[in-house]
């Protein structure tokens, strides 16, 4: 058995739609889905603005590989379209595999470039970090410590003032 957290975004099409299907996807294993909230581009500038939300899942048959499978089963459902020229650009659907833990609730770490655990950029993203606390208001990502002091560091601070909670869209009912 493990668990994951993992982090969904939509800047293409019906973005709401997008991370609901995310949501409904992942059917029984999901048990807490964040607020969800509009959000500025983070690495690319010129697109438009993402919802962004995140969710703790538990699957008792899945290994660490098995939510990277989900997550690209769930960007493929969602139409997703890869642009190798744009590695931040626009998507329909990004679904990251944020961290997973064992049984035991051990972190379980990764350098493979196929699947990088924790995320090799979850630590600098407003937009992972302020949903996960909506969740886990303790959490901590692991090699990096609490994620609410993660959100006070400067190059995250600055992000997460430009956050907008959207109150009007839940994805968990
Ligand atoms: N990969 C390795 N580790 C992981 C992991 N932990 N989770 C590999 C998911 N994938 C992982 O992913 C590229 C490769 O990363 C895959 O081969 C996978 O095996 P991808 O989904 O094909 O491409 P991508 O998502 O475009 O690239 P990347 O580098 O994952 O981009 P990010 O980091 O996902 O950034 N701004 C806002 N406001 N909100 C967003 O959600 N998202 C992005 C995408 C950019 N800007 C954003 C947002
Ligand atoms: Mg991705």
């Amino acid at each position: 058995m493990t668990r994951a957290l993992l982090a969904l975004g939509s800047n293409l099409g019906d973005r709401e739609a997008h991370l609901r299907g995310a949501v409904e996807g992942l059917g029984d294993a999901v048990v807490l889905v964040s607020g969800v909230y509009e959000t500025p581009p983070w690495g690319d500038p010129d697109q438009p603005h993402y919802l962004n939300a995140v969710l703790l899942a538990v699957d008792p048959a899945a290994g660490p590989r098995d939510w990277l499978a989900t997550a690209q089963r769930l960007e493929d459902e969602a139409g997703r379209v890869r642009d190798p020229a744009r590695r931040f650009g626009p998507r329909t659907l990004d679904v990251d595999v944020i961290a997973v833990w064992n049984d035991d609730g051990e972190p379980v770490t990764s350098d493979d470039a196929e699947l990088t655990l924790p995320h090799p950029r979850a630590h600098l993203r407003a937009f992972v970090l302020r949903p996960w606390i909506d969740i886990q208001p303790y959490a901590q990502l692991p090699g990096h410590g609490w994620v609410n002091d993660l959100l006070r560091a400067d190059e995250v601070a600055g992000d997460l003032a430009d956050l907008r909670p959207r109150v009007d869209v839940h994805l968990d009912s």
